[in-house]
């Protein structure tokens, strides 16, 4: 006989659930505890809704691998760069980042925004994750920032938020978000610095997303804009970030 894995288990018990409460029974309460992601509607539905559900219910706070600095992969991966970088953004630059300002909107008793000098006057965290890409490469790296959480609690994110929209100077349409326990969860780094260097243009300066848990793609370079919501369908086309209609689901966890 074979063992019955973990997501076997669920599987049949969400089957069961929505055999005994009914479709929609059972729809109600994947609604209430945020289990549905928000991109469920396209080709992605059943399977990264079980993956989804699976690290909700079994993982909420599992922490990702953590290397040490001797597994610190030496040089980077070196990434493509992506779309050009708008003219505002080498303004910036060459000011070396100074009138950088993130902001952080929404649901929020104080909509405020941040310099970088701010940002780096604040207790840091570090660390040494692997970055992973849809694509099939990876790397370790150390990042050092400033947990997500912090920004949310200074900002007074409110107690009925449940997801965390983000945005990129490049391009202005590149957006992505994470649900509230993502977003707090105490690796997701509003990073500044990875190996002991302030970030380049390569690696998202002057700020980027660092989310360990999920694939690269959901960490997002040079952001400048956070909104807190209670409703995510209202973003884009409501599928929770822009990838989807291009290829990538919305979470991208395991
Ligand atoms: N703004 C922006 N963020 C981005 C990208 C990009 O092209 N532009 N690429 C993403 C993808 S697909 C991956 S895998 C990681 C790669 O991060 P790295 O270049 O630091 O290795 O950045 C992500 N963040
Ligand atoms: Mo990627």
């Amino acid at each position: 006989m074979k063992p019955i894995t973990r997501r076997r288990f669920l599987t049949t018990g969400i089957v069961t659930v929505a055999g005994a409460a009914g479709l929609y029974g059972a729809e109600r309460i994947a609604n209430r505890y945020g289990l549905i992601p928000p991109d469920a509607a396209t080709w992605y539905g059943p399977g990264e809704t079980l993956d989804y559900d699976v690290q909700r219910i079994f993982g909420r706070n599992a922490l990702a691998r953590e290397f040490s600095p001797s597994q610190i992969t030496h040089p980077p991966f070196r990434n493509e760069l992506g779309p050009p970088l708008p003219a505002a953004y080498h303004q910036f630059q060459q000011n070396g980042f100074r009138d950088w300002r993130l902001k952080i909107d929404g649901l929020v008793s104080n909509p405020t925004s941040f310099s970088l000098s701010e940002i780096h006057s604040m207790p840091a965290c570090s660390q040494i994750t692997m970055i992973s890409c849809e694509e099939g490469w990876s790397y370790i790296g150390e990042w050092t920032g400033v947990p997500l959480s912090h920004l949310l609690d200074l900002a007074g994110a409110k107690p009925n938020a449940t997801y965390v929209v983000y945005r990129s100077i490049q391009p202005d349409d590149w957006w992505d978000s994470l649900d509230i326990f993502e977003a707090r969860h105490p690796q997701t780094l509003i990073a500044y610095a990875m190996n002991g260097k302030d970030l380049t243009m390569r690696t998202g300066a002057p700020l980027r997303m660092r989310v360990p848990r999920q694939l690269g793609y959901k960490s997002i370079k040079f952001i400048n804009h956070i909104t807190v919501t209670d409703d995510i369908k209202r973003f884009g086309d409501g599928m929770g970030s822009s990838g989807p209609a291009g290829g990538y689901a919305w979470f991208a966890g395991e």
